[in-house]
C-alpha cells in the first residue's frame, strides 16, 4: 500500500484474480439491465472516448445540458440496478465513512484512444465522503494533480486489481487517465479496462 499523507491510498493487488473475474461478471450482469452509453459533453456535444453506466440510487450522467446525477438511466428511463453487496463490502472495509455509497459509476475503456481528461469529481453534495476507485483489465496510466487545475501532476500505472481511495484533501484533487497499456491484461474477454468508482452523492441527514 502507498499513502501520500493527503488522504490518497493506493492498494495494488488488493483484489485477487478470482475476485477480479467475479467483478467483471458482475459488471456484465449490471450492463444487461443498464446498458453502457457513450455520453456527450455539455455545450460542445463532443462524445467521451469511453462508455459509462451506473449502479445505485444515483447515476452520473452527461449530456448537452450538464453533468449531473440522475436516478434513472438516460436511455431506458429505468432506475439503475442496485450496488452489489460485494462492492458495498469493499467500501465498508476500506473507507471510514459511516454511510454507504449511492453511486457506482462504471467506465469502460475499450482500447487505444480511450482516456479521461483531467477533472475533479464535484457533482456530489457529499464531498467530505471519499471516493473508492477499482481497476480491472488493462493497466491505465493515471494522472493525479492537486486541488487546482494548474497544480503539478504526476502519472503512474494502475494495474488490474488495484484499489485507490481518495479521502481527505485528495478527494478534491484533479485526476484523469492519459491512456491504457492496451493488451497488458487478459482479464476482460475483449480486452480494455473497466473502472468502478463508488461515490456518496447526497449529504446524509445529521
Ligand atoms: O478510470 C479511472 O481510474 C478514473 C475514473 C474517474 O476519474 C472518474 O470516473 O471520474
Amino acid at each position: 500500500m502507498s499513502s501520500d499523507g493527503e488522504g490518497f491510498r493506493m492498494l495494488p493487488d488488493h483484489l485477487d484474480r478470482t475476485r477480479q473475474q467475479e467483478l467483471v461478471a458482475m459488471v456484465a450482469a449490471l450492463a444487461q439491465e443498464a446498458p453502457f452509453t457513450r455520453y456527450v459533453m455539455p455545450r460542445t456535444g463532443r462524445p467521451f472516448s469511453i462508455d459509462m453506466t451506473n449502479a445505485g440510487s444515483q447515476g452520473w450522467i452527461a449530456d448537452r445540458q450538464s453533468y449531473r446525477y440522475s436516478p434513472v438511466h438516460p436511455v431506458t428511463g429505468r432506475p439503475w440496478p442496485a450496488i452489489p453487496a460485494l462492492l458495498l463490502d469493499l467500501w465498508r472495509g476500506l473507507t471510514a465513512y459511516p454511510h454507504d455509497p449511492e453511486c457506482c459509476l462504471i467506465n469502460h475503456y475499450r482500447g487505444e484512444g480511450a482516456k479521461l481528461s483531467l477533472h475533479r469529481d464535484e457533482d456530489e453534495e457529499a464531498t467530505e465522503a471519499p471516493i473508492l476507485n477499482i481497476s480491472l483489465g488493462d493497466t491505465a496510466i493515471f494522472r493525479l494533480g492537486g486541488p487546482r487545475r494548474e497544480d503539478k501532476t504526476r502519472s503512474f500505472p494502475v494495474a488490474s486489481g488495484t484499489i485507490m481511495v481518495f479521502a481527505g484533501p485528495s478527494r478534491m484533487f484533479y485526476h484523469g487517465v492519459d491512456r491504457l497499456r492496451v493488451g497488458s491484461s487478459r482479464l476482460l474477454p475483449d480486452g480494455g479496462r473497466l473502472n468502478l468508482t463508488l461515490r456518496r452523492v447526497t449529504r446524509p441527514a445529521a
